[in-house]
């Protein structure tokens, strides 16, 4: 037993030792994962709540996913777009029909499909909105996350995500999440430099914050009256985290069926990233219609990585077993057994837990402690000791996130694993 446990110590100690310290992980060390389950290197078996940020709701080493990874693997890889590839044309047609799009461009991270966005917003804003050269502006929400690019931190409102890593790229507007009052004022005043809103349709980072319910299609609405585009980020909340396909139809009547309901408005521009790889490879997109996607044209942007034929294979498969296994629904389900559950928790133990949000499978459970205690930390060590990885964020919030896969009796499995811990938890 000593062996083993010198064994995940001294990963640790390599990682402190050799990478640069920009994370701070839980003290647990994984090295195999199959559908909800992810163990550590002392054989120790978890439930993975955090899903890799939301990447892996297909569940862990996918069969049907590594299938598909590995006869491309033997295949063809990467070819660079100086030639076409025979994944990326059905790829391209089987995704713009899968989201209702004309048009996809391929990149490789989340931040790189929020930059491509930034790109053709502002292209568009001058080519087809007769903005001023550099004057474009874009409308972003308070405490957003898009990702960690120079660009993208400059409109980001988290000191540590942003601080000393200036000077900023200029040309972003903030207003408050969920305040539709503000976003039609910024409108009236400026809607002619305006090119495009760019926001999450629940915010992940910050806390998994659903806003107000007409925020997203209202917005939506407006952007269309000033002429600006609607830009939806659906690279943490997509691919049937909130039990729905995106979060922009979470509040249709299609019970997760996605059928776009009465309340769905197109986003001019959708950002996809995470799962639709299903924590196989980086693969994100940005998907448009061609009035907008039409400003791209040869040399104007690109990526080696973007578009080869691995992530092509493998995104195509982890869509299908989105809509084979019918993920969004059960997200829908689970999610609000799940939120149910810890609402009786929250009620019985006031001490601990202040309240639980969220939609779909995309929750977070809110310590009653400031945002500077160690609580949220300590539980999710608990968690952890009892078989269940969560990771807090924000010093106070545990989001709990699990595939997508997961069944009712592991959600209720689950349920009785964050009891047992809130109910025998001691302040250190
Ligand atoms: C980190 C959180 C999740 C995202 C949205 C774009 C990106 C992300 C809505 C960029 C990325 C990440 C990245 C990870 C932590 C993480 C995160 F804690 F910050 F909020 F998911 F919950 N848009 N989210 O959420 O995508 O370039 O990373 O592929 O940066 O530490 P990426």
């Amino acid at each position: 037993m000593q062996e083993v446990k010198n064994r995940a110590t001294r990963y640790i100690e390599l990682e402190e030792r050799y990478g640069a310290h920009n994370y701070h992980p839980l003290p647990v060390v994984l090295s195999r994962g199959q559908g909800v389950y992810l163990w550590d290197v002392e054989g120790k078996r978890y439930y993975d709540f955090l899903s890799a940020y939301s990447a892996v709701n297909q569940g862990h080493c996918h069969p049907r996913l590594v299938k598909a990874l590995s006869q491309q693997a033997e295949r063809l890889t990467l070819t660079s777009r100086a030639f076409y590839n025979d994944q990326l044309g059905p790829y391209e047609a089987f995704l713009t029909r899968f989201f209702g799009y004309d048009k996809l461009l391929p990149m490789n991270t989340g931040a790189e499909a929020v930059e491509t966005a930034i790109k053709i917003c502002r292209k568009w804003g001058y080519e087809k909105k007769q903005i001023p050269e550099d004057e474009a502006l874009i409308v972003v929400c308070g405490q957003n996350f898009h990702g960690r690019t120079v660009t993208i931190i400059s409109f980001s409102s988290d000191p540590d995500a942003k601080g000393h890593f200036g000077p900023y790229t200029p040309g972003f507007l903030s207003i408050p999440y969920g305040d539709l009052a503000a976003f039609r004022q910024i409108l009236e005043e400026r809607a002619e430099q305006i090119a495009g809103f760019l926001v999450e349709p629940i915010q992940g980072e910050a806390g998994v914050v659903v806003p107000p319910k007409n925020f997203i299609p209202e917005a939506a609405k407006l952007c269309r009256q000033h002429n600006v585009l609607f830009i939806a980020d659906e690279i943490q909340t997509g691919i049937g985290r909130t039990g729905s396909l995106l979060a922009v139809c979470g509040n249709c009547t299609c019970e997760g069926s996605c059928e776009r309901g009465s309340t769905y408005i197109k986003p001019d521009m959708l950002l996809l990233g995470k799962a639709l790889s299903g924590g196989m490879y980086p693969v994100s997109a940005v998907l448009a219609d061609e009035p907008v996607m039409e400003v791209i044209t040869p040399g104007t942007h690109g990526s080696t990585y973007g578009g080869n034929p691995l992530a092509c294979a493998v995104a195509v498969e982890a869509l299908q077993i989105i809509e084979d296994e019918h993920l969004p629904q059960n997200a829908r389900k689970l999610g609000k057994i799940f939120r149910e559950y810890m609402q009786k928790l929250v009620d019985q133990y006031p001490q601990w837990l202040k309240g639980i949000r969220g939609k779909g499978l995309l929750n977070a459970l809110l310590i009653n402690d400031s945002p500077d205690s160690k609580t949220a930390w300590n539980i999710c060590l608990q968690l952890a000791e009892n078989g269940l990885l969560a990771k807090p964020t924000h010093g106070n919030i545990i989001r709990f996130a699990p595939p997508l896969i997961i069944s009712e009796e592991q959600v209720l499995d689950c349920c009785h694993i964050i009891e047992k811990t809130i109910s025998s938890f001691k302040q250190k």
